[in-house]
């Protein structure tokens, strides 16, 4: 059973996880597309072994005509491609205090991909979700054991939610197959929602009657204040902005140093709820506006920049976003039992030469 939060050091089972769930380096935030190999990952249990020559996606359950597709009928499907932005909602874990024992994340458990493959909604209506269906069910190919709990992967979505036409049965990722990792041959690409509903290894969709009460679902990815709190679904991507660390790092400490004069800060941010409506750049806790790009698609981050004039000395740089929602990072950390959704400010220290 996994511990209690804690304020002690790093356990040997975060490490464990860390070593097994990389974040994206946050140099990489200057792409607009994050190259594959530098995508952030995030695995439960262990990547599954799945030949996708007898991989079979299964469409079932309560629908009036349930099938099977292979890949290839599935590839031969109406094709589309988009970016996406995608964070673990565990992002952010490591920052809280007492600190929930699972994957570490500080700020880096974020990318943007551009996913294809093919719509979800057509597929359900051609199975016909039957009237009384209330959910859909993603199950997947990876096994392992949580809490106690022994399951095979599985997020559901409400009948509304998974017909949403952004919705994608993706089997590409920047233009290749999806590598092991993020899901071969298929996963599921909701646009907006955090890590954990973006399903890899989708082997089955399932219709079911009654609210799906999985681990995952059920148990995992609520916002509660204490075990025993039933606590509120996590769901949509709250508000975030992160900066390029500028100049050089120090190997250990990750301490900047910078020279002073002009400096480019540059970085991205992105919101589930809402387009992003404003940056802000902090120096040392005084907040001023950074210039918006654009978006790179409807459903990802967009860029920012501030030029700002350093002052020789040690500072601490933030940044934050705020979502045409009226949504805004806060300065402090969100804690919450399960280390969900804490989208506080990121700092980074310099010291300018
Ligand atoms: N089948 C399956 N799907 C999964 C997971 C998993 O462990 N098993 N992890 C989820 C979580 S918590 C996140 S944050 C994203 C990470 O996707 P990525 O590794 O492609 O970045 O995958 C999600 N989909
Ligand atoms: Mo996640």
């Amino acid at each position: 059973m996994n511990p209690e939060p804690t304020d002690g050091p790093l356990t040997f089972e975060e490490l464990q996880l860390a070593a097994r769930n990389r974040g994206i380096p946050l140099e990489a935030l200057r792409h607009d597309i994050t190259p594959t190999g530098m995508h952030y990952l995030l695995v439960h249990f262990d990547i599954p072994d799945v030949d996708p020559a007898t991989w079979r996606l299964e469409v079932c359950g309560h629908v009036k005509k349930p099938f099977q597709l292979t890949l290839e009928s599935l590839q031969k499907r109406p094709r589309t491609e988009f970016p996406v932005t995608i964070e673990c909602a565990g992002n952010g874990r490591a920052r809280m205090t007492p600190r929930p024992v699972s994957q570490p994340w500080l700020n880096e458990a974020v990318s943007t991909a551009v996913w294809g493959g093919t719509p979800l909604a057509p597929l359900l209506e051609e199975a016909g979700v039957k009237p009384g269906a209330v959910d859909v069910v993603f199950w997947a190919a990876d096994h392992g054991v949580e809490k106690g709990f022994e399951h095979d992967y599985a997020r559901s979505l409400t009948v509304a939610d998974a017909m949403s036409p952004e919705i994608l049965l993706a089997y590409e990722m920047n233009g290749r197959p999806l590598e092991p990792q993020h899901g071969a041959p298929l996963r599921v690409v909701v646009p907006g929602w955090y890590g954990m509903q973006q399903v890899k290894w989708l082997t089955r969709i399932d219709v079911v009657p009654k609210a799906f009460d999985g681990y995952q679902q059920k148990i995992a990815y609520h916002y509660k204040k204490d075990k025993a709190d039933p606590g509120t679904p996590v769901q949509r991507i709250k508000p975030r902005a992160l900066m390029i660390p500028p100049g050089f790092p120090d190997f250990l400490t990750r301490v900047r140093t910078v020279e002073r004069g002009r400096v480019a800060i540059r970085g991205r941010a992105w919101s589930g709820h809402a387009a992003v409506a404003r940056v802000e750049f902090g120096v040392d806790g005084a907040w001023r506006d950074a210039a918006l790009g654009a978006a790179v698609g409807p459903h990802a981050w967009r860029s920012w920049s501030v030029e700002w004039d350093a002052p020789a000395g040690d500072h601490v740089l933030t940044c934050r976003a705020t979502d045409a929602a009226g949504n805004l990072q806060p300065t402090d950390a969100y804690w919450n039992y399960a280390g969900a959704g804490n989208n506080m400010v990121q700092d980074v220290r310099v010291s300018v030469r």
